[in-house]
């Protein structure tokens, strides 16, 4: 990197820290960007003299409201709601809720930020936005989620609409709170529209939605691996979380020959060397999506190891899957992993990689699918779900499949585009980071200072 571009990023960082203090992921996402898009911009004189960094760096608003709500003791319960809408340049508002303890502004300003870009590099219309509550849905009746769920619509819902703010699921938010806040939605505005995405499919959800992002990712690493020539089959996999996105990624990588050893949640990890088989993911799928229960319980079941509040970063792998949190693969962590064999790392979760694991990938020149590539597979077929809903007709699961495949072989194109390296090598965040910012530059850049 030029040292006046280097310079550049040094004092535009500083500028971002004093604006956003004590936002530390929000802060992190920026700099991230910050790193590839600059130099790529020094290089590139239409797209200076706009002010761009700036303006992409600030949401274009933030929403913050109460949440009150009734537990079964028939107390008041008070949460904090929010959502932080970022950029409609390119399509309306869209990204999803989460419902987390440790939810909080700088937390869902980084996933806003980067939502506007995983959705500009999936070629669909859309915006990008984040939102949630500091919500603790473990342990909580369904009667309770339920209320909850009402609540934060009753406010919600005068921010949002099917051409405004298209919210989703994220952590904490699957189909049974998509399906509560839909219904107050629709009661509240008396409109039957498409203004969430993740519903039910007999209320408008669409094919293949639930599976996407778990689905999508391991199409992102197998097109990696292609590009090299390779292939997923036989490969030994870590995954983590146990959630949504862990499990479709597993039920994948099963479908495809690969061969997944490993599941996490907040209480530790499980280790199956044996692999995690179709029939003991329907276990999990119940034990998660029906009993709400811990994965520990997989170890009993099974008779394989729990490790207790460990990762799962340190059993030997070909392949690592992030699918739970942000910052859960430090640099230590990704040194062992390449020191164990792994040669490829793709996203599911949202920054699942902190900073310094990230600067190992790129040392060891291993595959880095960073997350607003390999996870945009998601929010890519809420993008179809929401085109059905405007169509009111619905696509197959085999051609949303077929979309979902093209599009993440689409975003794959684009990362090589822009992120290749001489000798061959592929920065995918560099390409991602750069593809992405291009099409809402251009859009920033045609409206002036209206955006
Ligand atoms: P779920 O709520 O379905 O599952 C989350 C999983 O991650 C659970 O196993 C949970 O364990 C674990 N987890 C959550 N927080 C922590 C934590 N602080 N420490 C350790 N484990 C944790 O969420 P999703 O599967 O939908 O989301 C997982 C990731 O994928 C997130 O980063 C999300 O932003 C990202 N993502 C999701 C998309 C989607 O379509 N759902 C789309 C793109 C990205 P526990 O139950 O113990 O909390
Ligand atoms: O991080 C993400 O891309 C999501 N949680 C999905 C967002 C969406 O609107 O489907």
């Amino acid at each position: 990197m030029r040292n006046n571009t280097a310079g550049s990023i040094t004092n535009f960082m500083e500028g971002v820290r004093h604006r956003n203090r004590a936002q530390k992921e929000f802060q992190q996402a920026v700099g991230e960007w910050a790193h590839d898009v600059f130099p790529w911009v020094s290089q590139n004189p239409a797209y200076q003299g706009h002010n761009l960094s700036a303006r992409m760096t600030e949401p274009d608003r933030i929403i913050i409201f109460r949440v009150t709500w009734e537990d079964d003791n028939g107390r008041f319960q008070v949460n904090k709601g929010y959502r932080v809408q970022h950029s409609n340049a390119i399509g309306p508002y869209k990204g999803g809720l989460r419902f987390h303890p440790n939810v909080n502004l700088s937390i869902l300003k980084f996933l806003a930020f980067e939502q506007v870009f995983k959705n500009s590099l999936t070629g669909l219309p859309m915006g990008g936005a984040k939102g949630g509550a500091n919500f603790d849905p473990k342990g909580k009746s369904d009667g309770e989620i339920m209320r909850f769920c009402q609540s934060f619509m009753n406010e919600l819902y005068r921010h949002i609409g099917p051409f405004t703010d298209v919210p989703a699921g994220d952590i904490g938010v699957g189909a049974r709170e998509i399906s509560y806040l839909f219904g107050q939605y629709k009661r509240l505005s008396n409109t039957f529209t498409g203004v969430l995405t993740g519903k039910g499919l007999s209320f408008g959800g669409s094919e293949i939605r639930v599976e996407a992002t778990g689905y999508g990712t391991v199409y992102f690493m197998e097109d990696m691996l292609r590009h090299q020539k390779k292939s997923i089959e036989g490969k030994t996999c870590l995954v983590s979380g146990s959630g949504n996105v862990a499990i479709y990624a597993t039920e994948k990588l099963i479908q495809h020959g690969a061969k997944p050893v490993t599941l996490s949640d907040s209480g530790g990890f499980i280790h199956d060397p044996d692999g995690i088989t179709q029939e003991k993911l329907a276990w999990v799928k119940d034990l998660k999506e029906k009993r709400r229960g811990r994965i520990s319980e997989y170890a009993d079941e099974f008779g394989v190891r729990h490790y207790p509040g460990e990762r799962p970063w340190s059993v030997p792998c070909d392949l690592a899957f992030p699918c739970a949190t942000q910052n859960e693969i430090n640099g230590d962590e990704a040194e062992t992993l390449i020191r164990n064999g792994c040669e490829g790392v793709a996203e599911g979760a949202n920054m699942g990689s902190d900073a310094d694991a990230i600067a190992v990938y790129r040392k060891a020149r291993i595959l880095y699918g960073c997350p607003k590539a390999a996870n945009a597979g998601g929010v890519a077929v809420s993008g179809l779900e929401m085109a059905q809903n405007s169509m009111r007709m619905s696509w197959s699961r085999k051609e949303l499949n077929q979309h979902l495949g093209d599009i993440m072989r689409g975003i794959h194109e684009r990362c090589v585009e822009y992120g290749s390296e001489p000798d061959g090598y592929v920065d995918y965040l560099r390409g991602a980071n750069i593809a992405g910012f291009r099409k809402v530059a251009d859009a920033l850049i045609a409206y002036g200072t209206s955006a």
